[in-house]
Parts: C-alpha cells; structure tokens; sequence
C-alpha cells in the first residue's frame, strides 16, 4: 500500500457524509434555543426619531427586546475597522444595532428574542420605528457629486483616495509613455455589484455556561478564532473562557469573513445576559439586504503602446462602490488596483481609485476580491489593442509577458501592507501554448466558418490573470500519534466544502508514511486549535498545508528518533511504511508507529494493558521508566506554525467559445477551457472542482448576477426569483489541464487554487462575445437585452 498520497486525486472523505445529508450545519444545532429576529431598516438612509416596542411586549412567548440603547458600552460602540490604511481618511463602520441614522435597507435596527423565530418574527411586526427619511446617495457618479452624504460628516462621500506610479524604464510617467506611444486608446467599463450567495446563510448559536462563566459559540463563519477574539474583547471575557466552533458550513466565499458581523455579536451577548441559548439563522432577504456584496466598479482606461502591442503606458482611474461601510478598509480596491497588472511587463503604470459610499449594502472581499474587475479591465485593454492593430489576440498578450526567467518579478506596486509586489514563479508563454491546443485556437477560424455556413455566429475570448494567494501572517497545525496508530490532525482554519479533511489528511499521511484511513483531520474548532487567521485569499492550502507538514516533520523526527532507540539503530537509516518504522532494506527491524507512540508515553503502561503487550515491556514499574531522551516532551505529537515571507502567485489562463443567437441575442457557452497553475498539487480531482465551482461563478457574473437598486436605493432582486445564479444548465464543461510550477516560497512548493476559477471569466466571456459579435463589450454582465441594444446602436457598415 503506498503512503504518498501528496498529488494523487484521492476521493474526498467528506462526500459521504455531506452528499447523504449526514452534514451538521448550524441550523441542525440548538433545537431547543431562543429564536432571535431583526427588524431591518425599510429606507436606505433615514434618521431614527423614535422606537416604540410596546406593540410587541404582549406577544406570547416574547423574551426580550433590544435597542441600541440596551447595549452595554462595548458591546454599543461601532464594529472594528479591521484592516485600516493611511489612504483610508475616512473609514467607517456600522453600529451593531444602528444607533440614531440607518445607512442602506437592511440594516439592523431592534433585536428580539423570542420561544421559537415565528413569535420573535411577529413581535418585530409591531415594533414601530420612527423614521425621519433622508436623500439617499446611490451610484457612485451620483455619490461624488457630492449633494447628498451618506455621513454627514464625509464630503463628496469619499472614504479612500489613493495614487501608485511606477515609472517606466527609462522614467517616464505613465502619462508621458501614453503621449509619446505610436498609438494610444481611452475607453471606460462598467462593472456591476454582485454577491457571494453560499447556499446556507450566515448563523450563530451560543449558550452560556454560568457555572464556569464560559461561553460556546457556534458560528456560520470563515474565522472561527478572529470571531472568539471579537467575543472576548467586547463581552470581557478572558480568551480561555470563549469556544468558537465552525459547524459544516455550506459555503462562504468570502462574505463568512466579516469579522464579527452584529449578529455574531448580539446572539452570544444576550445569551449571556439572559442565561439562555440562542440561536439566528439568516433568511435569504437578509442575506441580500444585511451581509456584504462586491464587484461594483466604474474604470476609465488609457493606454499607449506600439506596433507590436506592448504596453508602453496605462492609466486606470477607478471608482470603487464601497456601500455604507469599510469593515474591511479599502482591500478589495487595492487588489484590483495591484493585481491588475497581471501576467504584463508593462512600461509605466499609474492607478487610481476613491473609495464611494453609497447608501446600499457594504462591500466586503467575495471570491476573486477585486481581482475579477482588474482582470477584466487588463484583458479588455489587451483586445482593445489587438483589434486595433489588427493583430492576434494571443500574440498580444505574448508581446507583454513576463518571461519565465525573469523570476522574482517586481511589479514595481505597493500591496495593502506597504510591501512590494513580487512575483515568486510561473510560465506564462507555456500556460498560454498549452491554452491555445487545449482549445483550438488557431482553428478556430475554420470553425467560425463553418458556423456560419450554418447561419450561426459564434466567437472565441480569452483571459489572463495572476493571482496572490497564501496571504499571512501564519497558520499553525498539531499532529498527535496515539497509540493506536491513529494520527490526529488539527489546524485552527476553516472549511466551508474546499475539501481540507482530505488534503490535510493526503500531506498527513504522506509526511508521516501511514496510511489515509488512519488519518483524521478537525478545522475550525478553537478547542483543537486557538491560533488562527481563518480560510479566505486561497491560503489554506499554503498555509495550513504547509504548517501540517512541518507539524508532521517534528513528529516524524521524533518517532525515528525513539523507534531507532527501541531497534538500536541509526535514525538515518530509518523508513516509514505504512504506519510501520522499519530499517531501510530490512522489512523485518521494525516497529509499528503505535508501538512508538505507546513508547513515547510511559504513563500508557501503568493504563493500558494492551500497550503492556504491544511493547512486550516487562517491568512493573511504568512510573521510574524515562521513555525518552532527557529534555523531551512526553507524547508523539507535534505543533508548528508556518508564515510566510510574502504571498505566492498563482496564474491561469481562460479560453471559451461562445455562440450568439442573431435573433434573440441568447448567449450560450460552447467549449470553456481553463490552463492554471498553482504549484505542486496536493490533490488535482479537489483542484478540479474547486476551477469548476469558481468558473460556474465567473459565468454568473459574465452573464447573469447583479444587484439592481432603483434610486431610493430599494435593493429589487433580493430574491432567487430574480437575481439571476446559473443552473448547471448554464455551465459548461470545463478542461482543464494543469501546468506546475513550484512555488520557491514553501517547503511544499504550492500556490492557492480556491478563488483561480472565478477571476477571469467574464473578461474572457466578453472577449468571446466581442469576437462574435465584433461589437465592444464594455460591461460585466452582460445580457442579452444589454447584447441587443448593443447591436441596434452599431453604426451601419
Ligand atoms: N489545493 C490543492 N493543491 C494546491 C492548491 C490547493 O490540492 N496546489 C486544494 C486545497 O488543498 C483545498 C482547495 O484546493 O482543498 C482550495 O485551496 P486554497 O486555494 O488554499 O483555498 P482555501 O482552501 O483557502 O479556500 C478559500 C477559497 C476562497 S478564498 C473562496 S472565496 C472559496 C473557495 O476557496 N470559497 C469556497 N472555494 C470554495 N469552495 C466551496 N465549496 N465553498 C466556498 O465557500
């Protein structure tokens, strides 16, 4: 049976159980719990006059009601602003329950506890707000006019302005590059607010122990230790006296990691406070009205460049939807702004952005987080060229690569923490070579030929992108060896269907040379594991993949260590097979890593009659035998935290071929084929899926999903009978070949795979639809109807 299990598609271990309903999500938990329910803002911005709950005291089963003047002053004050930054002049956060003024439909305004969520849901009904409507601000040309605020004290509703220049080679700016260019271009895109969507909403459900005053937590969440941090410190309770538990979670992508979000607050403050449990579970309007949406951008690009399509000089001003609130600071705009650049050596660079408020829901990282719009801002520009030039799309985007042995590459940018941008590896003339074979490209044009000998018009797009994953500052991981051979594996992240139980389990069982069954992985439970960031940015194969395997190293060391004692042998010569420590070349000097463990732990003797027998120990007295070298810890087991020196940088190229119906304009994917690198692969089948699953999103937002507000700033699709998500009908299938290469800043050699899926689909769907269509696309998404009035507005000819 072999034991390296690192790159193999091993099945995943949690199919079984979440495919046969046996998952145990936080809705399955607290039957018995209090039911707490919101009412919500109905105005998008407004001035709360008065609130009168008199109307709800006599409801049967009520148990209590909440305003903001209920709070104690902790608990009151607004949400941390979790990532500021010296371009933020402006941040700003919301008050658990809104204090005096309501900034966007949704927000939480009175909080009710009652016997079950149907009564707490009928008291909210006759609570009355009182509220003084004020003009609210939506759009963001809307909102930098200026005339209206969406805080007062906020002028022109600008929360952040920043400007990064990188020169050119020879020290031009990026303006001057563009006017000394053989040719230049300017044009502006528009791309619309979308949202995470996870299947199962956000949910918290907490009970309170008075007897050892501490508190369990179960959360919805990404982040189950920063949500145990935030509970401390606003509930003042020491760190030990806090449990947060991430039940199976049925998606995030990225709206589970706002940090803590009112509800995470409210629901285990009250249990405190009235010695119950309690428990919320978001419905799907509130998901739409009350968490965090994204996307939302307008760009206005210049660019200069020569014969051959290099990019001499780009200019990119972008104004960035931020919603009411900065939770996170400006991260999402930032990425947009930093990564944008993508796979390109580009001459000279400036980008600049103003973070906007808006009277509409806040912004928050979803899946790609910024990186989507720059993606689409870059590959529209790389068309752009080509079709001016007339020149090949891929020879274009070939023109401006970074070249394999130009590696590290410095972008020449600033990221969120002030350090520089540096590309670690990759190939990008390889990927983009096994891209156009994987598709087809250079036949395509017999192809499109054919099509329309059949009357059908159909049109290929491509799309580039890099992507920094495996932020910091650290991820840690334990592995205990018991003595019954099992390893127990723990790391402090989250899992929200990323498949972490099986890879943690492949790199576990790899490192340590025992089989997978022996193997068993727990994430997100601050009773294994206290120390940890949480699972977002495509970080946790790196950083927790990687924290295991050094965990695993320790304790390899140490069971060789102990087992070449018991075989007097050298250490060096030792090998693990199959959960069995052998000399190498002799199968029969062995000791099973069990017996090891039982070795490792003296007091197992005076307990465990079976490892009495397992180590054939004779002696009576367990308690006077030292089992181990002087200075070491009893136990086979071992912790290690891995952080990285920056962040590794994934890449992926896109192709897809589309048809468009001349009639009705219906859109429809034909071929959709995906190139990506993320390094050394722990699992290609988990890899796969996690492509699949982001390019079924990336088609959603290409095609289908947007926010529409009208301009009272009512959200009027918070609903799935009218927001637009793709079925799989829509999907297509997708190939995928892998390209490897190693990332240079990990002992595993991996780069993040989570979000790669989603970043350049709709630049790459609207590539597509531009070249069937020979119209501009300048929007994400796009619709038919959008695709329509595009048509009827071509000039003739
Ligand atoms: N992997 C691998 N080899 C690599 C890199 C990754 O086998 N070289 C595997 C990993 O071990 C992991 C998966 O691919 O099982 C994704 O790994 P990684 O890129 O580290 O991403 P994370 O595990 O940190 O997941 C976060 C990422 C993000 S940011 C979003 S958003 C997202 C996503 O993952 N949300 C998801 N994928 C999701 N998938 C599901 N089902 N649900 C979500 O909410």
């Amino acid at each position: 049976m072999t034991t390296k299990l690192f790159g193999e598609p091993v099945q995943r271990r949690e199919d079984p159980r979440l495919l046969t309903g046996q998952g145990r999500y936080l809705d399955d938990l607290g039957s018995g719990a209090l039911a707490a329910a919101f009412v919500r803002s109905p105005h998008a911005h407004a001035r709360i006059r008065d609130i009168d709950v008199s109307g709800a005291l006599d409801v049967d089963g009520l148990v209590a009601i909440y305003t903001w003047e209920d709070l104690p002053p902790r608990v009151a004050e607004p949400l941390p602003l979790l990532i500021p930054h010296p371009a933020l002049t402006h941040g700003r956060t919301a008050y658990p329950l809104a204090r005096d003024t309501v900034r966007h439909v949704g927000e939480p305004v009175v909080m009710v506890v009652a016997r079950d969520r149907y009564l707490a849901e009928d008291a909210c009904a006759l609570i009355r707000v009182d509220y003084e409507p004020l003009k609210p601000v939506v759009g963001v040309e809307e909102a930098l006019v200026g005339a209206h605020r969406v805080h007062e004290d906020v002028p022109g509703n600008v929360g952040a302005h920043l400007v990064q220049e990188v020169p050119s080679a020879r020290g031009r700016t990026a303006a001057e590059e563009i006017e000394a260019a053989p040719h230049s271009l300017s044009f502006r895109l528009d791309i619309e607010r979308s949202a995470s969507m996870p299947l199962e909403g956000r949910g918290v459900y907490a009970r309170w122990d008075p007897d050892d005053r501490s508190l369990r937590v179960y959360s919805s969440t990404q982040t189950s230790t920063s949500v145990r941090m935030a509970l401390a410190a606003k509930l003042g309770l020491p760190l030990p006296s806090v449990e947060v538990i991430a039940p199976d979670v049925g998606g995030g992508f990225g709206v589970k990691i706002v940090h803590p979000w009112p509800e995470e607050v409210l629901i285990p403050w009250a249990a405190m406070l009235l010695d119950r449990e309690i428990k919320w579970t978001e419905d799907r309007r509130e998901h739409f009205v009350s968490s965090a949406h994204e996307r939302g951008q307008v760009q206005h690009v210049k660019v200069g460049f020569d014969d051959e399509g290099r990019v001499l000089g780009l200019d990119v001003t972008i104004l960035h939807d931020h919603g009411a609130y900065t939770p996170y600071g400006i991260i999402v705009p930032i990425v947009t702004a930093t990564q944008l650049l993508g796979p390109y050596k580009i001459g000279a660079y400036r980008v600049e952005f103003s973070s906007i408020y808006t009277n509409t829901v806040q912004v928050t990282p979803y899946r790609g987080a910024g990186r989507p719009q720059g993606v689409f801002c870059m590959e529209r520009t790389m068309d752009r060229i080509a079709a001016y030039l007339g020149l090949d799309r891929t020879a274009v985007r070939a023109a401006n690569f970074i070249q394999p042995e130009e590696f590290p590459y410095d972008q020449g940018m600033m990221f969120q923490d002030g350090r520089p941008l540096i590309y670690d590896s990759g190939n990008y003339p390889e990927s983009l070579r096994m891209l156009k074979e994987l598709i087809g490209w250079d036949s395509f044009e017999e192809r499109r030929a054919a099509a329309a000998a059949e009357g059908r018009r159909i049109g290929i797009g491509i799309g580039c992108y890099v992507e920094g994953t495996g932020v910091g500052p650290y991820e840690g991981g334990h592995v205990q060896i018991t003595s019954d051979g099992r390893v127990h594996v723990s790391t402090g992240l989250t899992s929200q269907g990323q498949g972490h139980e099986t890879v943690f389990a492949q790199i576990a069982a790899t490192e340590l040379g025992v089989p997978i069954e022996r193997v068993s992985v727990v994430t997100g439970d601050t009773r294994r594991f206290g120390y940890a960031v949480g699972t977002f940015a495509s970080r946790a194969a790196v950083m927790s993949g990687n924290a295991i395997a050094l965990a695993c190293r320790k304790v390899r060391e140490k069971a060789l260590r102990i087992a070449a004692d018991a075989l007097e042998a050298d250490p060096a010569d030792l090998e693990i097979d199959d959960g069995i420590v052998h000399v190498a070349g002799t199968p029969t000097a062995s000791i099973p890593l069990a017996t090891v463990a039982v070795l490792a732990n003296p007091l197992r003797y005076a307990f465990d009659e079976e490892a009495r027998r397992a180590t054939q120990f004779t002696g009576t007295a367990a308690l006077d035998r030292p089992p181990v070298a002087e200075g070491q810890e009893p136990g086979l087991e071992g912790r290690d935290y891995y952080s990285p020196v920056r962040s590794t940088f994934a890449s992926g190229m896109h192709a897809a071929i589309v048809e468009t119906d001349p009639g009705t304009a219906e859109i429809k994917i034909l071929r959709y084929a995906v190139v990506h690198d993320c390094g050394k692969l722990i699992n290609p089948m988990i890899v796969e899926g996690q492509i699949h699953g982001g390019v079924a999103q990336g088609v959603g937002g290409a095609l289908y999903e947007r926010m529409v507000y009208d301009s009272h700033g009512q959200l009027l699709n918070a609903s799935f009978m009218d927001f637009l998500m793709p079925y799989a009908t829509e999907v297509p299938r997708i190939e995928t070949a892998h390209l490897e290469t190693p990332s240079p800043l990990n002992p595993l050699g991996i780069k993040g795979a989570g979000e790669a899926g989603v970043i350049p689909v709709p630049a790459v769907i609207a590539s597509a639809i531009e070249d069937a269509e020979g119209i501009p696309i300048t929007r994400m998404p796009i619709s038919p109807s959008e695709l329509h009035e595009l048509r009827l507005r071509r000039p003739p000819g």
